[in-house]
């Protein structure tokens, strides 16, 4: 799918708007000043990137109140920012690039999802968190919309035009079946039901325990299907909190460091990776170490899933 030379475009999106926590939006800058580029260079790629603040100008308010709808908090600006975001991830793409979009909290995977299978109607996606950010609407018991972009992809109820015109412009690119989790362990009620509904394969952490992460990940490729494209957005509270301590909303129990490079190894296996998403690194939480342990393996995964160990 990606075309010769290998070009990686970089989107960087300092946006915080999807939770309450500041300090996300510094993740973007916290990667590229760590050196993410010239690893990215190193590999052999080309590097697309227009700044660590690319969508800048989209995250700047204009002044007009984004009072919550229904419970949903920031929608308007979470939708602005999101709908550019698509924008930049279908120019990279449409180019035959692989895109790297660096978050930034999760809400942005509304705008990166939309983006990819814009360009690959036929992608699969892979999500790797802690949370299954399924919630619509309707269920989110936070109104935080880093915890429900999935249902805007896949269309649920609650989430259409007519019941929600604000995020309009979001089409429901998204089949159940073309859509795995891994790593999950913190599940509302509402997203349960959801999950089972739909019919939904959800690898958790005792699927993880139980079969081995390398299992699991040839049963997520298989059910999603072997030769389609694919978009993995890593949430990187999927891992456990020893691992990588400062992010929003950590949860105990999650991916060991190599579980997590595991996942991201197997996937530039394929040679079927199209878009990468890397979110929820939040460099304003914990010491000076643990943003440095978090930042450093944001990096990591950017490379493993680029292909670094594979020889
Ligand atoms: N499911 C909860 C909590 C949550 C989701 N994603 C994160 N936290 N990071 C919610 O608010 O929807
Ligand atoms: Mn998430
Ligand atoms: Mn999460």
């Amino acid at each position: 799918f990606l075309k010769s030379p290998l070009t990686a475009g970089i989107v960087g999106c300092p946006f915080s708007g999807g939770q309450p926590k500041a300090g996300v939006d510094a993740g973007p800058l916290e990667l590229i000043e760590s050196g993410l580029l010239d690893d990215i260079k190193a590999l052999g790629y080309e590097v697309d990137f227009q700044g660590a603040d690319t969508l800048a100008h989209a995250l700047v308010s204009d002044g007009t109140a984004d009072p919550d709808i229904g419970k949903l908090k920031k929608p308007r600006l979470v939708s602005k920012v999101t709908k550019e975001l698509a924008e930049r991830v279908y120019a990279h793409s449409s180019k035959g690039q692989l895109t790297v979009t660096l978050g930034g909290d999760h809400s942005l995977a509304m705008g990166t999802v939309s983006g990819t299978f814009k360009q690959y109607p036929e992608a699969a996606l892979i999500w790797i968190d802690a949370h299954a950010d399924i919630n619509t609407p309707l269920t989110t018991p936070s109104g935080n919309l880093h915890g429900c972009p999935v249902s805007f992809l896949l269309g649920l109820p609650g989430t259409s035009k007519e019941e929600i015109p604000e995020f309009g412009w979001i089409e429901p690119v998204l089949k159940p079946e073309r859509l795995v989790y891994i790593g999950l362990r913190d599940i509302d009620a509402g997203e349960r039901k959801i999950l089972k509904e739909h019919n939904i394969k959800c690898f958790s952490m005792f699927h993880v325990d139980k079969y081995g992460i390398g299992a699991v990940v040839e049963m997520a490729l298989d059910h999603v299907g072997r030769q389609r494209p694919i978009h993995l957005s890593f949430d990187v509270d999927a891992l456990d909190p020893e691992v990588a301590p400062s992010t929003g909303t950590a949860v105990r129990g999650g991916l060991t460091f190599r579980e997590g490079h595991y996942i991201t190894e197997a996937i530039a296996e394929t040679g079927r990776l199209v878009s990468l998403d890397i979110m929820e690194i939040n460099p304003s939480l914990g010491h000076e170490l643990s943003v440095q342990q978090t930042v450093s393996i944001g990096r990591s995964l950017v490379r493993c899933a680029l292909g670094e160990t594979l020889l």
